[in-house]
C-alpha cells in the first residue's frame, strides 16, 4: 500500500517534505477539494520563507555530494523508482483522478508517462555525452563536457500532477542535480505520492546521499519566493500564460535560466485530402480528453469548407454518443472541470463566442443527471465560429471547439499561425504535398507538429514544449537534458608551446 506518512497529529499536511523528513510552519491554511465532488480531501500548510529557506540550504548540500556520483549511478535511483512507481500503478493513478478529476484510463497512462520518462532517463545516464572539436593550434584538444547544474525548481500545474514533475525530475536527477518541487494547491497527494516513493527508491541505492527532492507546498506567494531564490539556477515552470511571464522575469532580473511550458491554443487543419473518419477519432480525443483540460488539447478545427458540413454531422453525433460522468468508472469517457472558476470560464467564452458570430452548434451546459453531486460535469461545446475572432485567440482551459473553415492551405496556416500560443498542431491530409508543407519551414509555427494525429498525448521520447507565448522550452525527451547542465568548453595543451588563437603573436 501506498503509505501517504507525511500527516502531522491534526491530520494536515506539513508545509514542506524533504527525504523522509517532514518540516512544519505557521504558513497559510490551505485545502484542497478534489473535482469530483468538490468534497474536502485535505489540510495543508503553505511553507513559511523560513521553511523555504531550510530546505534550500539541504538541497544545496545534498547537491555537492550528488554531483560527484557517476551518472550511471544516478540512474540506478531512477531505475528504482520507476520500479517503486510499477509497482504502485493502480493506486498512483487513483491518486491522480482524485485530485485532478481525470479518467481512470487517463490517469493510468499519466502514471505510464512517469515510468517511461524513468526508463528514457536510466538509458540517458550513460548518454551524458559532449562533442570533441576540432582545434586550431597544433598539439591541442579541444572537449566539450557537461556538469550538473545545482538545485532545480520545479513548479507544476493541477492537470498533470505527476508526469510534468518526472519529466523533470528524473533528468535533472540524472544530471546530478537535486529538486525542489512547488506542485499546484489542487494536487498535494500526488506530489507526497512521488516524493515518498522516491524516498524509498533513495534506502535501496548504496550509499545514495538524503535530501535529494523536497516538496514545498503553497500558493502562488510561495512559488513567488522560490523563484527568486539564486539557489535555483533552473526554474522549470508548466502553468497558464500570465504565470510564466512572471517567472520568466523574475528569474532573468537574476540571470537565472528559466525553462518555461506554457498554454497552447492548439489547431488541426482537415484538408478535402483527408481520411475523414481518422479525423474524427483524433479531434474527439484531442478536444474532449481530459475534459480539455491538457495544455495540448485541441481548441481549434481549421476544415476546408467542402468536408466542413460532413465533419460538423459526424461531430454532434460523436459528442453526442459521449458518456460524462463520476471519472472513477470505467465508462466514463470525460470526467469533470476542476473547479467553478473553469467553469465561469468556460461559460463565459461561450458567451463570447456567441457575441462574437459563432454559433453553438452542441453542448456548454452544466449536467446535474446521473453525475455526483458537487462536481462541475458539462457537455463539451462545439462551435461554429464566422472567424478568427478575440475569443478563439485566447486558451480557455475547458473543452470548446471552434470551428473554422477556409478555402486555400495557405490560407489555413495563415490562421492556424495566427494565435500567440504556439505549443501543439496537426495536419489530417492523405496528399503529401499538403503534409510536408504543413511540416515545413512556411506551416506550422508550433513546437509539435503532426500529421495524421491528434495534437494531445504527445510521447516522451520527443521534446516537449512550444514557441511565442508557449514560452520556449522543450522539456521530456530529445536533448531537453541539456537544461538541466551546464555545458563546460575544455581547451587542452599537450605540447611544449603556447601558440593563441587567431595567430596572435604576443611575444614576451
Ligand atoms: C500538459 O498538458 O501540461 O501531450 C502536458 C500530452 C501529454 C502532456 C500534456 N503527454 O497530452
Amino acid at each position: 500500500m501506498l503509505n501517504l506518512q507525511f500527516l502531522q497529529d491534526d491530520g494536515t499536511f506539513a508545509a514542506a517534505v524533504i527525504d523522509s523528513d517532514t518540516l512544519v510552519s505557521d504558513g497559510k491554511p490551505m485545502l484542497s477539494t478534489s473535482p469530483i465532488d468538490g468534497r474536502t480531501q485535505v489540510h495543508s500548510q503553505a511553507a513559511t520563507p523560513e521553511v523555504c529557506d531550510r530546505v534550500i540550504a539541504r538541497l544545496q548540500a545534498a547537491f555537492e555530494q550528488w554531483r560527484l556520483v557517476p551518472a550511471p549511478k544516478r540512474g540506478e535511483l531512477v531505475r528504482c523508482f520507476g520500479d517503486r512507481v510499477r509497482e504502485h500503478k493502480e493506486e498512483l493513478a487513483e491518486l491522480i483522478t482524485l485530485e485532478a478529476g481525470k479518467t481512470l484510463q487517463e490517469s493510468l497512462g499519466e502514471v505510464q508517462e512517469v515510468i517511461d520518462i524513468c526508463d528514457f532517463a536510466v538509458g540517458l545516464s550513460r548518454q551524458l555525452h559532449g562533442l570533441t572539436i576540432a582545434s586550431e593550434r597544433p598539439q591541442h584538444r579541444m572537449m566539450e563536457q557537461w556538469h550538473p547544474l545545482g538545485p532545480c525548481l520545479i513548479i507544476s500545474a493541477f492537470n498533470f500532477p505527476m508526469a510534468v514533475w518526472a519529466w523533470n525530475a528524473t533528468l535533472a536527477l540524472v544530471c546530478g542535480n537535486t529538486l525542489a518541487w512547488k506542485p499546484s494547491e489542487q494536487t498535494p497527494q500526488c506530489a507526497l505520492a512521488m516524493q515518498h516513493l522516491l524516498a524509498i527508491a533513495q534506502r535501496d541505492v548504496e550509499d545514495c546521499p538524503q535530501d535529494l527532492s523536497a516538496v514545498i507546498l503553497g500558493d502562488r506567494e510561495v512559488g513567488d519566493y522560490l523563484t527568486r531564490q539564486r539557489a535555483f539556477p533552473l526554474v522549470s515552470a508548466t502553468g497558464s500564460i500570465p504565470m510564466g511571464r512572471e517567472v520568466a522575469q523574475v528569474v532573468a532580473a537574476r540571470l537565472g535560466r528559466s525553462l518555461l511550458e506554457l498554454g497552447g491554443n492548439n489547431a488541426m487543419v482537415v484538408t478535402p485530402a483527408a481520411d475523414l473518419s481518422l479525423a474524427l477519432r483524433a479531434i474527439v480525443f484531442s478536444a474532449v480528453g481530459t475534459t480539455g483540460q491538457r495544455c495540448t488539447s485541441l481548441r481549434r478545427l481549421i476544415v476546408h469548407h467542402s468536408v466542413k458540413q460532413q465533419l460538423i454531422d459526424s461531430l454532434i453525433k460523436a459528442y453526442k454518443s459521449l458518456s460524462i460522468g463520476d471519472p472513477r468508472s470505467e465508462h466514463n469517457l470525460l470526467g469533470p472541470l476542476v473547479n467553478e472558476q473553469a467553469w465561469q470560464a468556460m461559460q463565459g467564452a461561450v458567451k463570447a463566442a456567441q457575441q462574437q458570430g459563432g454559433k453553438l452548434l452542441y453542448g456548454g451546459e452544466r449536467l446535474s443527471d446521473g453525475v455526483p453531486y458537487g462536481g462541475v460535469y458539462v457537455s463539451p461545446a462545439l462551435v461554429d465560429m464566422p472567424g478568427q475572432t478575440a475569443i478563439v485567440e485566447a486558451e480557455t482551459f475547458a473543452p470548446i471547439l471552434y470551428i473554422l473553415s477556409y478555402d486555400t492551405l495557405e490560407e489555413a496556416i495563415a490562421l492556424h499561425n495566427g494565435v500567440t500560443q504556439g505549443l501543439s498542431s496537426a495536419i489530417f491530409s492523405q496528399d503529401i504535398g499538403e503534409v510536408e508543407t504543413f511540416l515545413s519551414a512556411a506551416g506550422s509555427d508550433c513546437g509539435i507538429a503532426n500529421a495524421n494525429i491528434g495534437t494531445s498525448g504527445a510521447e516522451i521520447g520527443g521534446a516537449f514544449g512550444g514557441e511565442k507565448d508557449t514560452g520556449g522550452g522543450r522539456e521530456s525527451g530529445s536533448d531537453a537534458w541539456k537544461n538541466y547542465m551546464r555545458r563546460a568548453t575544455n581547451t587542452i595543451n599537450y605540447g611544449g608551446d603556447l601558440p593563441l588563437a587567431q595567430g596572435i603573436q604576443f611575444d614576451l
